[in-house]
């Protein structure tokens, strides 16, 4: 019997089926949906628990996905990287970005056309103070210059996000907590050998959250940056010139509705799109909207409402074509034949066209459950996604092994997986 996960508002009304089929017809018509076959498995070390991936490309693709890697007695994490050529193998051994018995984690990473790349995170003390910190590489995988801690203050500082320009020049984004009531967004602005150009207060409310930022920067010559955040329940955007000059303020959306863990992406003419969890009432869904290069507001759609929760999107623009892919999470409730519930999750990894089509839609990380299908299983979760200056695209994401997965893992508990694309 066919698991009746489905849920009802979710089957094909006639409009939706309209939709489908014409979606349908510019996929065969395109011929070749855009992921490469395989699943990759990015870490070496798998003992214990490896989560949290992110990734970033050169315009040649070459690539680099860092990570938290927890340690086997649960009392630490440090950050790791991997990197890649552009014939998507890795390069050299995977890199330990950090080893200090204490925690590490939300790793964060750039790559500029060089192949230099500045991986970021948060290191959390144990009497609850948070710093941000950096490391940047040289394209050959070796440390330049020492760790870096971005400002050490009582508060605080989370949720990075970097970006960097074909150049080098980075932008470190961060959410500082200043009372339970009042979170801002900072960003610093750095050279390409890290000197701090600029500290720009991206929100100063002092009875608002803005929390959850993420930076995108145009690999175009203009190497602008947008900054999009949360704040309270609504999604808001900054966007700056390469040298800092803050362009303009925007609200993405402010439904009445919760909406909150906004990505952005960026083309290289600086139009971008945007994409945020919208609480519906029942589950969380995907909603995306786009931005042009002028700050005209695109009308809002919905990438994905199943009911269940869809959580965690990340975007990529293609840097010229206007085609975009958005990764995220999707949970699921199965319900079995003897009446027990079984919860995963899978990754679905979606490709847009210049019109907001949905080109194709793939699942990744998903388990093959038949072995053991009454118990609970994870599954895929937290995805992130970067593109090089040709469309190719690598989406990474965390999956929670079982024992009975087929095919088999062999990466004990967590461990980081990737598949590759190239969006036309
Ligand atoms: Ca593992
Ligand atoms: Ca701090
Ligand atoms: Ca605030
Ligand atoms: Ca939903």
């Amino acid at each position: 019997m066919m698991p009746n996960f489905l849920p009802s508002r979710n089957r094909p009304a006639p409009r939706n089926g309209t939709r489908s089929r014409l979606q349908c017809e510019r996929l065969e018509s395109r011929d070749t949906p855009s992921l490469f076959a395989g699943e990759s498995h990015i870490n070496t070390t798998t003992l214990a628990n490896q989560r949290d991936p992110a990734s970033a490309s050169a315009a040649d693709g070459r690539s680099v996905v860092v990570w938290t890697s927890v340690n086997a007695a649960g009392t630490g994490s440090d950050i790791y990287a991997q990197r890649f050529g552009s014939n998507r193998l890795p390069v050299g051994a995977e890199i330990r970005v950090t080893n200090t018995g204490g925690y590490e984690i939300e790793p964060t990473v750039c790559m500029d056309d060089s192949g230099a790349f500045v991986v970021a995170w948060t290191v959390a003390f144990s009497n609850g103070n948070r710093n941000i910190q950096f490391a940047r590489y040289q394209s050959n995988g070796t440390l330049a210059g020492t760790i870096t801690t971005v400002k050490s203050t009582p508060e605080k500082e989370s949720s990075p996000s970097i970006a960097c320009s074909r150049t080098g020049e980075f932008v470190i984004t961060f959410s500082k907590e200043l009372s339970n009531t009042n979170s801002d967004i900072l960003a610093y602005r750095y050279s390409r050998t890290g000197a701090v150009l600029q500290v720009l207060q991206v929100t100063n409310s002092s009875s608002i959250k803005e929390i959850t930022p993420q930076v995108a920067r145009s690999k175009g010559s203009n190497a602008a940056f947008d900054i999009i955040y949360k704040s309270r329940f609504d999604i808001h955007l900054a966007r700056y010139s390469a040298t800092g000059v803050l362009n303009t303020n925007l609200v993405i959306s402010n439904a009445s509705a919760v909406e909150a863990y906004p990505s952005i992406g960026i083309d290289n003419a600086g139009s971008a799109v945007a994409v945020w969890q919208y609480f519906n009432g029942g589950s969380w869904d995907i909603r995306a909207r786009r931005i042009s290069s002028t700050n005209q507001l695109g009308a809002t759609f919905v990438v994905s409402e199943f009911n269940a929760d869809e959580i965690s999107p990340q975007v990529v623009m293609h840097p010229t074509a206007g085609s975009f892919v958005v990764a995220f999470q999707r949970n699921r409730n199965e319900l079995q034949a003897g009446g027990a519930e079984h919860h995963f999750s899978e990754v679905m990894i979606q490709e847009y066209s210049p019109t907001n089509g949905v080109r194709s839609s793939t699942l990744a990380g998903q388990y093959h459950h038949a072995a053991n299908p009454t118990q609970n299983q994870i599954g895929a979760m937290l995805p992130a996604i970067s593109i090089d200056g040709t469309g190719n695209f690598i989406a990474s994401y965390t999956v929670l092994s079982d024992p009975s997965d087929t095919p088999a893992r062999n990466d004990p508990q967590e461990g980081i997986f990737a598949r590759r694309g190239r969006l036309l």
